[in-house]
């Protein structure tokens, strides 16, 4: 069994889709949220699985949160760590800590659109495609090697949101299926390169 943590900050819709997916030797220890209020957090207790609010308002630091972070994923014996709508930039002893052990999923096809606001950008840049990527997370925001990404058109009438939901439901495919590929031992990282065995 591989124990996984999923780090949410709203309403963790990609939490939840992993989740569901009910990956065949994937435990999932625990969903943690950086803000109390993270509705996703309601949503997997409900079914059981342990939550946790580190509300990062209390802490004096980035450094001190991210010590507190790493305490309670520890604690539940990580082996993998998913970031699913995370909004805290993690420092660079975090990465380090969990390096080639925590994925993200970021709404853009990277290297484009690195950071927030990314359909908007897509949008006003004129993109024919948009997308998301999963990538293992590095000190350096949304540059950690590729693992999957899936491409959907930007239509003539899109606007932020209707750009966001036709993202959102590839990601909800592409995220559990980057999962299973890690708990599976399919993902091999070489550089900023990363093969996955069918
Ligand atoms: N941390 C590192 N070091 N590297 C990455 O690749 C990370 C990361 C932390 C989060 C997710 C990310 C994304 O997919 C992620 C990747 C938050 C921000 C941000 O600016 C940027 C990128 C991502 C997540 N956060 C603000 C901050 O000051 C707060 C914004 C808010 O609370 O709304 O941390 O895009
Ligand atoms: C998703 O679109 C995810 O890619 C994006 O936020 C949304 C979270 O939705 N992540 C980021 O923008 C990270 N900066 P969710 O909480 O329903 O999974």
């Amino acid at each position: 069994m591989k124990n996984i943590v999923i780090l949410i900050s709203g309403r963790g819709s990609n939490m939840q889709a992993i989740v569901e997916a009910g990956i065949p030797g994937a435990n999932i220890a625990a969903v943690i949220a950086n803000r109390p209020d993270a509705a996703g957090l309601a949503w997997a207790a409900e079914r059981g699985i342990a939550t946790l609010a580190l509300d990062h308002k209390l802490y004096g630091s980035r450094e001190a949160f991210d010590a507190a972070l790493a305490e309670a994923i520890d604690a539940c014996h990580a082996d993998l760590v998913v970031l699913a709508g995370f909004m805290r930039i993690l420092t660079p002893a975090f990465t380090e800590r969990y390096a080639g052990r925590m994925l993200n999923i970021h709404p853009s096809l990277l290297p484009a659109f690195t950071g927030l606001h990314t359909h908007q950008r897509a949008i006003e840049a004129g993109c024919k495609l948009a997308g998301c990527t999963v990538h293992f997370v590095t000190a350096e925001l949304d540059h950690g090697p590729i693992v999957f990404q899936a491409a959907v058109p930007v239509l003539d009438d899109d606007n932020e949101s209707t750009l966001a939901a036709r993202v959102l439901a590839e990601e909800h495919k592409l995220y559990p299926a980057a999962v299973r590929a890690f708990v599976e031992g399919r993902i091999v990282i070489d550089g900023l390169r990363v093969k996955v065995r069918d």
